[in-house]
């Protein structure tokens, strides 16, 4: 069984499996190179040929025990008929949905058909790690989870807070309920898509779980995440799940009930008393500060060699504890993987 899997299944592998959150993307020459080609970032994401070249750019340089699909989490609202604009160097912008009319405008129903240039990323993908060779690399299939999704839906794009989108929570229940249970069974049937399409694991990217209360997290974190690995395993039962609800520090623990077999750690949290809060059988995965990779050298060797040491003897998958940035210089990249690979 691949490395990456066996981790997730709940073996302790050594070395461990590693890959990089982003790991395609603007560090990268050849990445650059493609993207100057297609300046609006959504038809990248939908032109197969382009999005499954750059999702293979770093295995190839690198030898990752994990290829994750080049896409973005706002391509399902984008599915959903929500309109979704990329604009140069100014991150996502979408249109703020606030009321039951635009709830009642999203089309489920349009999902399958308008994410098949993704299904397609997802067969090449699977194919091309054959044809060349990356027989122990793992297909990442991945969705944003409803809540993240949610705040960028609700906010119009990126914030600091999320305040809107807590306040609505609040003071909107019913609507923000509608809002979450549209997504998470959106949600189910694209990540089912992708698992027959050759996915071999999910990630649920859960960015902006940190910004709620306690109660909130446990309503509309914990609990959707529960609803789409059980759905999700209730139609493939050997799918391998990993969910990274950032920010979630102590709460981290309680998403073990979710069901997942792997959790992702942010940067911020001791990673070994993150792991500490969670089951034997559930693989860690993180946390490396990309701003470590940025730097390299010796501060980058400590921090990986503290994340190492905390959780040897355990299923643990090596990662940043978030997105690596344009400025990593792609040679920290390397000198990285040969001190995870010394274990
Ligand atoms: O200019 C460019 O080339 C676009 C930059 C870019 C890239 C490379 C965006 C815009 N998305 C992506 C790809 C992407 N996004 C992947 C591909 C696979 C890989 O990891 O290599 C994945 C998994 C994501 C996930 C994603 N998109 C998240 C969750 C993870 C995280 O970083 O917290 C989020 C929050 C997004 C939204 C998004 N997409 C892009 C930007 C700049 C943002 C952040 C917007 C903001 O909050 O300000």
């Amino acid at each position: 069984m691949k490395r990456l899997l066996r981790s997730l299944g709940g073996e302790a592998v050594w070395p461990p499996p590693v890959w990089l959150m982003r790991q395609a993307g603007r560090y990268l020459p050849e990445y650059r190179a493609v993207r100057a080609g297609v300046p609006d970032f959504v038809a990248l994401c939908t032109t197969p040929e382009l999005a499954a070249e750059v999702t293979l750019q770093p295995i190839r340089r690198y030898g990752f025990d994990a290829a994750i699909l080049f896409s973005d989490i706002l391509m399902l609202p984008w599915a959903l008929g929500h309109g979704l604009e990329f604009q140069q160097g100014e991150g996502p912008v979408l249109p703020k949905l606030r009321d039951e009319a635009a709830v009642a405008a999203l089309d489920p129903a349009r999902v399958a058909e308008r994410v098949q240039p993704i299904m397609e990323t997802v067969r090449r993908v699977r194919a091309g790690l054959v044809a060349e060779g990356f027989d122990d690399t793992t297909l990442i299939g991945f969705a944003g989870a409803p809540f993240t999704v949610a705040c960028y839906m609700i906010e119009g794009g990126g914030s600091k807070d999320f305040a809107t989108v807590r306040g609505m929570a609040y003071a909107q229940p019913a609507l923000f309920r509608r809002l979450m249970d549209t997504l998470t069974d959106a949600t189910i049937d694209y990540l089912t898509a992708q698992v027959i399409a050759g996915a071999e694991a999910l990630m649920l990217f859960d960015s902006w779980a940190g910004v709620l209360s306690a109660s909130m997290f446990r309503e509309h974190v914990i609990a959707s995440a529960t609803r789409i690995v059980a759905a999700l395993r209730a139609r493939h039962p050997k799918i391998r799940l990993i969910g990274f609800p950032r920010l979630a520090g102590v709460l981290v623990g309680e998403y073990a009930a979710t069901g997942v077999d792997g959790v992702g750690i942010d940067t911020g949290s001791d990673i070994g008393m993150a792991a500490a809060m969670l089951p034997a059988r559930v693989a860690v995965q993180g946390n490396l500060d990309p701003l470590a990779v940025v730097a390299g050298g010796a501060a980058m060797t400590a921090e990986a060699a503290g994340i190492l040491a905390a959780v040897r003897g355990r299923p643990f998958i090596f990662n940043l504890g978030h997105g690596i940035v344009p400025e990593t210089p792609p040679e920290h990249v390397a000198a990285l993987l040969e001190i995870v690979r010394a274990g």
